[in-house]
């Protein structure tokens, strides 16, 4: 189903946030919706966080779900039955459950009056969201009915290596333009590594390049490239530093949450909205040509019975050419006709 299908908030200020929690595989993913549900429950004990869980594959988790992918999808049945190891049957029960998600989208809608924050765990492994169709169909159906984000959680000590640092971020910066939403990045696990040294990278690139100098291996010219590369989306960063075990830090997350609200609503929405016009404008055009073309070889269709019956005479109609030279362009003309639909369904795909 595509985002278009749903009614798109508009300056609903008092909207329900949802925020779509991705990461690498231990970075402390469920661990930090663990922790918002209670800080949250701290801020309004009425109105808590309303969790769905979309990982198939884990065993135990500390917040409690309002929907859950494994209460559908049991993943020992999707490897016995479609004959799969660990990785795709976590992919295929995402796929599986995202054809049923307007059902999720339907339960959410419901309790729009009883919380202020929807929350959505993504799978372990980082990649089974953010580069599969369901991760892109789930994200595009939950922003276009909800204010929305991405929170990018990323392990801080795994971000003490200035080239660590720079694919962690990479990997960041690639999740934004695949999935296109506002994003929030949450240097998690401050209680074990000091965000001192990252905050200090993230604003000055000439200490990042000083520190890479120490770390000289035959990525430090490439890495300083990219950083430097990099310096913009840095700029812009809606970034927070907190401790999910401990909680500390968790109050600048919701400052984040309100920074990114403004996001979605000032410019997000609008270039949805434009997107969602333009393609829809796009389809009437490639209607209109289809129907041009119908018409067309309705019209050819006569043209070549005249043809036949005088094979020397050429359509007065036509200029010069023949009906059946004509009736050559016509094929050429539908399979550009034919080019586009296939584009757009490309871009449904990957969009
Ligand atoms: N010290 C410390 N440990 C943390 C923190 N957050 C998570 N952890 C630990 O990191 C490990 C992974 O945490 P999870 O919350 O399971 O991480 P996840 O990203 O959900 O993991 P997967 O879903 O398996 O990818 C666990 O041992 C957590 O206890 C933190 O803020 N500080
Ligand atoms: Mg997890």
């Amino acid at each position: 189903m595509e985002a278009e299908t749903f009614n798109i908030p508009t300056g609903d200020e008092k909207a329900p946030f949802c925020c779509i929690v991705i990461g690498m595989a231990g970075s402390g993913k469920s661990t930090f919706i663990s922790q918002l549900e209670k800080q949250a429950g701290r801020r309004s004990e009425e109105k808590l966080p309303y969790i769905t869980n979309l990982d198939p594959a884990v065993t135990n988790v500390s917040y409690t779900p309002f929907i859950d992918i494994r209460n559908t999808i049991k993943i020992k049945d999707v490897m016995k039955n479609y004959n799969l190891g660990p990785n795709g049957a976590i992919l295929t029960s995402l796929n599986l459950f995202s054809a049923q998600f307007d059902q999720v989208l339907n339960k959410m809608e419901s309790k729009r009056n009883n919380t202020e924050m929807y929350i959505v765990d993504t799978p372990g492994q980082i990649e089974v969201f953010s580069w599969s169709a369901s991760g892109t169909i789930i994200s595009q159906m939950l922003s276009a009915s909800f204010p929305s984000a991405l929170v990018y959680v990323i392990d801080l000590a795994r971000c003490k290596n200035p080239n660590t640092f720079m694919s962690n971020m990479l990997f960041c910066c690639s999740i934004l333009y695949k999935l296109k939403l506002p994003m929030i990045v949450v240097f998690n696990k401050t209680d074990v590594a000091d965000p001192e040294q990252v905050k200090v990278w993230l604003k000055d690139y000439a200490v990042f390049a000083e520190d890479l100098k120490k770390n000289e291996t035959y990525l430090a010219s490439l890495s300083r490239s990219l950083s430097l590369s990099l310096d913009d989306f840095y700029n812009d960063l809606n970034a927070v530093y907190l401790s999910s075990m401990t909680g500390d830090g968790f109050d600048s997350f919701f400052g984040a949450v309100e920074k990114a609200r403004e996001e979605y609503y000032n410019v997000f929405l609008p270039d949805l909205e434009k997107r969602k016009q333009s393609n829809v404008a796009e389809k009437k055009r490639v209607e209109e040509e289809m129907a041009k073309f119908h018409n067309q070889v309705a019209q050819d269709k006569k043209g070549a019975e005249l043809d036949k019956m005088y094979p020397n005479m050429a359509n007065p109609n036509a200029g010069s050419q023949s009906l059946y030279q004509k009736k050559a362009q016509t094929k050429s003309k539908m399979e550009e006709v034919k080019e586009k639909f296939d584009e757009m369904k490309i871009e449904d795909e990957n969009n």
